[in-house]
């Protein structure tokens, strides 16, 4: 594994905070009006989901996704949007490393969506483009259970996580022009809650070939479904997970910190001083 830097100089990330939910809440036209929330979550993810644990490669540590060949990954696409949200910030805070900002990007919008307080750790520190993972190492949703399962289970985790993991679908939404796949999951696209789960186990979900010529489930309410996302309630193991955080939003919210926290670190080494920060929000400082 890699490690972070020993000596970090006292550095007030809370401040970094603020300043980006600040701008997501003063730029809330963005999308719809869906705003940036969920596409800095997805950065945050895709910048950590390289990860390979065969050979300790790819993750969130270099900030490699600020290189062309990453950023041009197809499974990228779109995701610029967040990068560019996130350049005036890196100018305001010049001293934060590219992986710590993609990732307390994710963090800061999933708060600030009202998801649970998510642990965060600082110290990643850029590496050079000649560690740019190869593309291609980020999820196909066309595919179903067994593919889902060995991408997470190359990332280190179990189905559990992985089931918590893809509730992040309850926020933002697919866009044809990025991933061929058009709609939002649900009714609240920028609160994060436990309703993907909900929904996808209570509505009626048919599958149909959208306008791009692409296979994606669909229901009456105009909301839509991954192959990846259906997978979840076809196979037994997962489905049980599904049932038990649409039932229990406190018990998907905990489980949901713990992994994404996971994913967001994962092959990165911190030394035992660094202790985590558990940020506030704009709305617990009265801000
Ligand atoms: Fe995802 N995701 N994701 N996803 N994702 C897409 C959008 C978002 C898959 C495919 C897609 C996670 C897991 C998976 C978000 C968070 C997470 C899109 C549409 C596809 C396709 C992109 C577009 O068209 O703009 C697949 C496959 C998997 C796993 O099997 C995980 C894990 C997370 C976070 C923890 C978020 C948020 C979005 C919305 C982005 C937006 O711009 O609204």
């Amino acid at each position: 594994g890699v490690h972070v830097a020993e000596k970090e100089a006292k550095r007030d990330y809370q401040e970094v905070y603020n300043a980006i939910a600040t701008k997501i809440r003063d730029e809330d036209e963005y999308d719809n009006y869906i705003g940036y929330g969920p596409v800095l979550v997805r950065l945050a993810w895709h910048s950590s989901g390289t990860f390979d644990r065969n050979d300790n490669s790819g993750g969130s540590f270099g900030g490699t996704y600020r290189f062309k060949k990453e950023m041009n990954d197809p499974s990228n696409k779109g995701l610029q949007n967040a990068f560019d949200f996130l350049r005036p910030i890196h100018e305001q805070f010049p001293w934060i490393s590219s992986g710590d900002l993609y990732t307390l990007g994710g963090v800061t919008a999933v708060q600030e969506m009202m998801g649970p307080k998510i642990p965060w750790r600082s110290g990643r520190v850029d590496q050079p483009e000649n560690t740019v993972p190869d593309n291609g190492r980020l999820p196909d949703a066309s595919q179903g259970a067994s593919y889902v399962r060995n991408l997470f289970d190359r990332l280190g985790f179990g189905d559990r996580e992985t089931v918590a993991l893809i509730g992040a679908h309850a926020l933002g939404k697919t866009h044809y022009e990025n991933s061929g796949y058009e709609g939002p999951w649900g009714p609240s696209p920028n609160v994060f809650t436990n309703d993907f789960f909900v929904n996808l186990l209570n509505a009626h979900w048919t599958l149909n070939t959208n306008k791009k010529g692409v296979k994606q489930w669909d229901n009456d309410q105009g909301h839509m479904m991954l192959p990846t996302d259906m997978a979840l309630v076809k196979d037994p193991k997962y489905r049980k997970l599904v049932e038990e955080y649409a039932k229990d939003q406190d018990v998907f919210f905990r489980d949901f910190s713990k992994a994404f926290a996971k994913l967001l670190e994962n092959n990165i080494k911190f030394p035992d001083q660094n202790k985590p920060h558990y940020f506030k929000t704009l709305d617990e400082q009265d801000l």
